[in-house]
């Protein structure tokens, strides 16, 4: 099994989901450049990371991939088990990676093509006031529990990654202090360390 992801990326939900699952991986980074490079548009013509290619077949699509390395190795139980558990983990994976992880849009560049200062800025503002609302929604759900579901599942990592992206792009997580002390738990653990460690030498 191996992994294509560029450091900082959501793929790095993937590189802790394959740690928590104790499965044999590979990983291959790839830059920025290269994601528009015939060679990857051939493994995914979408130019995204992340990839994860078994065997000659490709799968593309975080949710997909993380579901998969969830069902391909059950003894983790990173997905829940009975339906009821495995709906919880959709729901909030879906919320993380088709909600919370497109909001961060703007903050990446995309209403570059707007061309006008003040209204990128604009733009800007009112995704971080978007994704404070959605934090605040993350963060109640952790009220009590350690993980989003309340047991460890592939919907945590996805969290992690966006909370990097905030504290990156200066999101206001004030008061959020069960995201806060999720964050930390996840800091130290380590499946989360060995991949930070593989993917940019373990920073945080
Ligand atoms: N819908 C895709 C989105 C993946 C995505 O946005 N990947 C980013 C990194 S976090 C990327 O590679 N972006 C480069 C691009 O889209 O050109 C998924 O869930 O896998």
């Amino acid at each position: 099994m191996k992994l294509y992801y560029t450091p900082g990326t959501c793929a790095l939900a993937d590189h802790i989901a394959l740690e928590w699952a104790g499965a044999p991986y590979e990983t291959q980074r790839v830059s920025r450049e290269e994601r528009k490079s015939g060679a990857f548009l051939r493994l995914n013509p979408a130019g995204a990371v992340p990839v994860l290619e078994e065997d000659g077949w490709v799968l593309t699509q975080n949710a997909a991939i993380l579901g998969y390395i969830a069902d391909r190795f059950p003894r983790a139980r990173l997905a829940g088990v009975s339906a009821h558990e495995r709906a919880e983990t959709q729901r909030w994976l879906s919320f993380v990676n088709s909600d919370v992880h497109p909001a961060f849009h703007p903050l990446f560049g995309s209403t570059a093509w707007l061309e006008d200062d003040a209204l990128i800025a604009r733009s800007q503002e009112v995704a971080k006031r978007k994704l404070h609302g959605q934090f605040g929604i993350l963060d109640r759900q952790l009220a009590g529990r350690d993980w989003l579901t309340g047991t460890r599942s592939i919907a945590d990592p996805y969290l992690f990654v966006t909370l990097r992206w905030a504290r990156k792009t200066g999101v206001d997580l004030d008061g959020l202090d069960n995201l806060a002390r999720f964050f930390e738990r996840m800091q130290a653990d380590t499946g989360v360390l060995a991949a930070l460690e593989a993917e940019e030498g373990g920073q945080g």
